[in-house]
C-alpha cells in the first residue's frame, strides 16, 4: 500500500530543481509508516500548479491514502489538490499539522477531506493505514477526527503524548530530494535537526500556547532526545547529504535545559565537528550555557525578540522579559563571539510606527548580526487571535478568504484591518528593517552628541518613510548591498571552516 504526503510550500518565484522545504512532520511519519512495512512517497508543492499539471503529478503519484502537512498560508492550495485527487480517485485525504490542530473545526469542513490529524500523528497515521488497507476503517482511533457518510464528525479524543524522545525512529530522509531542499541551496547551506517537541512558554501569537493547555494531563509537554541519541540524530541527518553543509536545529527553545545544553554540546563537540545554530530564549542564556554552545561550534544564535516595545511585548504577546533582559543576553551572545540573529515582528494589534522604531532600535543596540522582521498574522487558535477579533482587526478569516492567496509568506503584507498608511507602513518596515538595524547600530558606536544628532535624522527618514533621503545614508555607510556585506563578514568564515 502507497501512502502519499503532500507538503506546500509554495514560493512566488520559481526555481529550477525546486526541491521544496523538509518537514519534521513528514519526515516522521513517513519513517513510523516504513517501520510498519508501507511504502511512502511524497510531493512538494512548491508553485501555483495549474490544474493539468496537478492531475499530471497526481497520475504520476498514485496512492490509497494522501496526507497533506497544512500550513494556514496554503489552504486556498491544498483545497485545489484535495479537489483533484476526489475527482480522479477514491482514495482517502487525510489532513495534520500544527495548523490543523488548533483550528479543527474550519479544516475539516473543506470538501472532499475525509479526516483530520489533531495533535501528535506518529501512532495514529500508522493505525489509519492499518485500518484502510484492511478495507474496514476504523473510525475510534484516537488523535482523529472523521467525516462520517452522513456528515456527522466522529471527535476522538488525544491519546497521551510520546514520552521517551529515544525510541522515534531516525527521521526518514529518503523521502525527500535533500541535495535540492531549499536550504541546500542557500549561501550556507544548512540541514535541519529536531532533537526535542514542546516549548514551555505561553507566548500568544503562538500555537504552542494553545498545544499545551490541550495537551494538559496527557503527558509532558516538553520533550528531549538523550544527549546520545540527540547526537546521533544529527550525524544520521548529515549522512543523507553528499555536499556540505551546517546544522540548524529547529527546536523551538534549544536552551530549555541549562543541564542539557552543557552535556549535549560536550558531545556534539567530541562527535560532529560541524559548525551549528540554534534558536532559544534569552532568559535561558548565561555564562555557561553561551561557552558550551561555543565550544561545540555554535556560531550564531536565534533569539526572538519580536517587539522592542515592553507594552507590546507583555501585553499582546506575553513575553514577559524586559528590554535589559533581552540586552543582557545579547551582550553574552557577543561577549562569546557568538552571531545574534533575532526574530521580530510588525503590524501587532494596537502597535504604533514609534514603537515598530523602537523594535528596530532595541535590534542596533544589541548589535544583532541578522534581523528579520515577519508582519503578523493571526493564526486561528491562538490567544492573540482571539485578541485581534476582539478589536475588530479581522473581518473574515483570513486563512479562508481571498487573502491568504494574496499573501504567501509572513514577509508581504497585513491581513489586519488597517488604514491605508498604516499597511504602508508595515510594509515599509518590514522591507527596511536589517537596513535601519545598521544603520541605528552605526550610529550608537558614534560619540554620544554626534550619535544623537543623526539619531534624530535617522528618526525623521523612518518616520516618514522617506526612502530617497535613506538612499545616501546607506551609500556613504557601505549598506547598498547589505547581503553581500553580511555574506563576507559573517558567513564565509564559517563555510572555510566547514570545508577544513
Ligand atoms: C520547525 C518549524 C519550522 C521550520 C521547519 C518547518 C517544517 N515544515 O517542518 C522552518 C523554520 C522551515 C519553518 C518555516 C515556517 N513556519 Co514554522 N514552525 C516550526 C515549529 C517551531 C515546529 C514544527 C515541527 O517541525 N515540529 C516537530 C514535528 C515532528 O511536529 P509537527 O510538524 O507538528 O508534526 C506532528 C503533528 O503535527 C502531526 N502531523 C503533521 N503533519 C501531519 C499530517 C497528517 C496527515 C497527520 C495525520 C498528522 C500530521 O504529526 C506529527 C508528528 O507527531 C512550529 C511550531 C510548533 N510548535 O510546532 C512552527 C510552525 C509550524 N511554523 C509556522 C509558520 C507560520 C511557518 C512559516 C510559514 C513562517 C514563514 N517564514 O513564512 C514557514 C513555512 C515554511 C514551511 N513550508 O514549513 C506556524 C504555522 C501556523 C499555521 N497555522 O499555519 C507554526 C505553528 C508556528 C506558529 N506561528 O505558531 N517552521
Ligand atoms: S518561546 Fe517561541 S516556541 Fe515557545 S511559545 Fe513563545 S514563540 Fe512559541
Amino acid at each position: 500500500m502507497i501512502i502519499a504526503f503532500l507538503n506546500p510550500c509554495i514560493k512566488r518565484n520559481e526555481v529550477e530543481n525546486d526541491g521544496g522545504d523538509f518537514s519534521f512532520g513528514i519526515s516522521i511519519l513517513s519513517a513510523h509508516l516504513k517501520r510498519e512495512g508501507y511504502e511512502t512517497s511524497l510531493i512538494q508543492i512548491t508553485k501555483d500548479y495549474s490544474e493539468e499539471d496537478i492531475e499530471k503529478i497526481l497520475s504520476n503519484n498514485k496512492a490509497e491514502l494522501y496526507c497533506f502537512y497544512v500550513l494556514s498560508h496554503y489552504l486556498v492550495f491544498i483545497k485545489k489538490w484535495i479537489k483533484a485527487i476526489k475527482k480522479h480517485t477514491d482514495a482517502f485525504v487525510i489532513c495534520g499539522g500544527v495548523a490543523v490542530t488548533v483550528n479543527p473545526m474550519d479544516i475539516i469542513k473543506i470538501e472532499g477531506i475525509d479526516a483530520i490529524g489533531i495533535g501528535e500523528g506518529d501512532e495514529a497515521l500508522v493505525e489509519l493505514a492499518s485500518s484502510i488497507k484492511s478495507n474496514k476503517i476504523d473510525h475510534d482511533i484516537k488523535n482523529i477526527w472523521f467525516k462520517l457518510p452522513d456528515g456527522t464528525i466522529k471527535k476522538n479524543p488525544l491519546r497521551p503524548l510520546l514520552g521517551d524522545m529515544d525510541k522515534l525512529p531516525h527521521y526518514d530522509t529518503e523521502i525527500f530530494d535533500m541535495e535540492n531542499l531549499r536550504s541546500m541551496t542557500l549561501r550556507l547551506p544548512y540541514v535541519a535537526v529536531m532533537v526535542s517537541r514542546g516549548c514551555p512558554f505561553s507566548c500568544y501569537y503562538c500555537s504552542n500556547n494553545h498545544l499545551n493547555k490541550a495537551y494538559n494531563g496527557l503527558g509532558k509537554y516538553v520533550r528531549f532526545m538523550r544527549p546520545e541519541r540527540a547526537v546521533d540524530e544529527v550525524l544520521h541527518m548529515l549522512r543523507a547529504l553528499n555536499k556540505k553543509a551546517i546544522v540548524n536545529f529547529a527546536d523551538n527553545t534549544f536552551d530549555t535545559s541549562k543541564r542539557w545544553v552543557i552535556d549535549f554540546c560536550k558531545l556534539y563537540k567530541e562527535k560532529v565537528h560541524v559548525p551549528f545554530r540554534a534558536m532559544g530564549r534569552v532568559e535561558k542564556l548565561d555564562d555557561d550555557v553561551c561557552y558550551a554552545l561555543k565550544e561545540a561550534g555554535c556560531f550564531r544564535f536565534t533569539i526572538g525578540i519580536e517587539s522592542g516595545s515592553e507594552r507590546v511585548r507583555y501585553n499582546y504577546l506575553n513575553r514577559r522579559m524586559a528590554n535589559s533582559s533581552i540586552l543582557n543576553a545579547m551582550s553574552l551572545l557577543k561577549k562569546h563571539r557568538i552571531q545574534i540573529s533575532t526574530y521580530n515582528m510588525c503590524g501587532l494589534p494596537s502597535e504604533t510606527k514609534e514603537e515598530m522604531l523602537e523594535t528596530i532600535k532595541l535590534n542596533a543596540k544589541g548589535q544583532t548580526d541578522f534581523a528579520t522582521c515577519s508582519i503578523f498574522w493571526p493564526y486561528k487558535g491562538t490567544k492573540l487571535y482571539d485578541m485581534t477579533v476582539g478589536m475588530g482587526l479581522i473581518n473574515n478569516n483570513p486563512e479562508l478568504g481571498a487573502e491568504s492567496k494574496k499573501y504567501m509568506s509572513v514577509y508581504e503584507g497585513s491581513v489586519l484591518n488597517f488604514q491605508k498608511g498604516e499597511h504602508e507602513h508595515i510594509r515599509f518596515n518590514s522591507k527596511w528593517f536589517s537596513t535601519f538595524v545598521y544603520l541605528y547600530r552605526m550610529i550608537f558606536s558614534f560619540h554620544s552628541a554626534i550619535s544623537m544628532e543623526f539619531e534624530r535624522i535617522l528618526d525623521k527618514i523612518y518616520l516618514s518613510r522617506n526612502i530617497e533621503q535613506l538612499g545616501p545614508s546607506i551609500k556613504r555607510y557601505g549598506l547598498n548591498n547589505l547581503e553581500n556585506l553580511l555574506y563576507k563578514n559573517l558567513e564565509k568564515p564559517v563555510i572555510k571552516i566547514l570545508k577544513q
